[in-house]
């Protein structure tokens, strides 16, 4: 202890020599927030003199004395080769108390030469946006009706299920994550179709950062606006399933949201990909007729046919592009509904290719990964008008009695 201090009482005095100027010229810090307290990760290089022999042994000494905790040792050739210098360069990378660091430095400079350092700090983690609040969640265990006997509720049992189930909505509450995330990005990557049914599902159906709005409120503006309704539906379905539901303008809807552990991604469809992706291009009567095609298209199909008009589905509706006043924009919903995604498809990254029915009917695609390949179309009307498809029979819409009529070719 002793003589840590009159190392300290040294380092003190020749600190304050120094020019702080020069001081600041030299470290770079960088500040990285961990959970512990007050500790720095110091990188420190050095050059000893053969002359100044056992200067090593001395050097090492001094990161003894302040217990720093050496990650990394080496011994370099000198990165500048000097007419005087003759000795080695060495590069330490240790970890100390922050109140250590500018001591230790000083010990060091008396032993060798040309020391140069770089400094991060390890400070507490703590919240910097309200988004960050998600991760302060640890409870003080105190009064817990579940570990507390002295608690009032720890006797009964139903009390403390339904105590279970008010803290878990609390854990998993994430502010605001996917939606707002989202929402920045419609701004340039979006649509114009998109971006007006999102105004007004804001202003009329409870879309907000905050809120998850009712299946019935938004079916009933997609009602209004193009005649789609929305069903709610437990998870995947068939493609056949699926599909025959949009002949009747009937989009099946999941009801439930993705995991929270995993904001951005879903391996399923799930609440955000229907309401942020799906919901608001069916409130666009030109795409509402085209889905509403495909759907008709897949009525009493074969399963090759099935096939075809699935992937057909996911490189329009689910991936499509499209081009307005001369720039790219997404319009299928598995790209409005995925942040990384969106931005990947309009990146230089994919092969874009000018959309084609015949050709996006059979294009290999990917469901774990990125889409390699995208399908532009011009404008919604002309991928409505090139899509047409020829079986042995026709199938008529019945708009007033909401039902399907077969007809014979003739
Ligand atoms: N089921 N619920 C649901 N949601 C979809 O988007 C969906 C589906 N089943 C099949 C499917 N999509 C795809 O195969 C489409 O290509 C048809
Ligand atoms: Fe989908």
């Amino acid at each position: 202890i002793g003589r840590r201090q009159s190392l300290i009482e040294d380092a003190r005095k020749e600190r304050e020599a120094a020019a702080a100027a020069a001081e600041a010229a030299e470290a770079t810090e960088q500040i990285v927030f961990e959970e512990e307290d007050g500790k720095a990760l110091l990188n420190i290089f050095f050059t000893l003199r053969n002359s100044k022999t056992p200067a090593l042994s001395r050097t090492l000494k001094v990161f003894e004395t302040f217990e720093a905790k050496i990650h990394h040792l080496e011994t370099r050739p000198p990165r500048k080769l000097r007419e005087n210098l003759e000795g080695l360069e060495y590069f330490v990378r240790c970890e100390l108390h922050l109140s250590d660091v500018s001591t230790l430095v000083s010990s060091i400079k008396r032993n060798a030469e040309d020391v140069k350092t770089t400094k991060e700090v390890k400070f507490h983690w703590f919240p910097k946006k309200i988004g960050d609040l998600d991760r302060c969640h640890h409870l003080v265990t105190k009064f817990d009706p579940d570990l507390d006997e002295d608690h009032p509720g720890y006797r009964d049992p139903a009390y403390r299920q339904r105590r279970k189930l008010i803290g878990d909505i609390a854990f998993t509450y994430k502010q605001r994550q996917v939606y707002s995330t989202l929402r920045d990005l419609y701004t340039t990557h979006a649509c114009k179709e998109h971006l007006e049914a999102f105004r007004l599902l804001e202003k009329h159906c409870g879309y907000s950062p905050d809120n998850i709005p009712q299946l019935e409120d938004v079916s009933r503006f997609l009602k209004e606006r193009t005649g789609f309704q929305l069903r709610p539906v437990a998870g995947l379905l068939s493609a056949r399933d699926f599909l025959a539901s949009l002949a009747f303008r009937v989009f099946q809807c999941t009801q439930y949201i993705r995991h929270a552990s995993s904001p951005n991604h879903s391996p399923e469809p799930d609440c955000v990909h229907e309401l942020l992706g799906h919901v608001p291009m069916l409130a666009d009567r030109t795409f509402a007729q085209f889905s509403q095609n495909l759907g008709l298209a897949s009525l009493g199909a074969s399963d090759e046919d099935i096939e075809k008009l699935s992937t057909l589905y996911w490189f329009t509706v689910e991936y499509g592009l499209c081009k307005q006043n001369g720039e790219v924009k997404a319009y299928g919903a598995g790209l409005l509904s995925s942040y990384g995604e969106l931005v990947h498809s309009l990146s230089d990254e994919p092969e874009v290719r000018e959309f084609d029915p015949e050709h996006a009917a059979v294009q290999p695609y990917q469901d774990q990964t990125y889409q390699p390949v995208y399908f532009v179309s011009e404008s919604f009307p002309d991928a409505k008008e090139k899509f047409r498809y020829a079986r042995p029979f026709s199938v008529r819409y019945d708009p007033y009695t909401c039902s399907v009529e077969v007809l014979d070719n003739p």
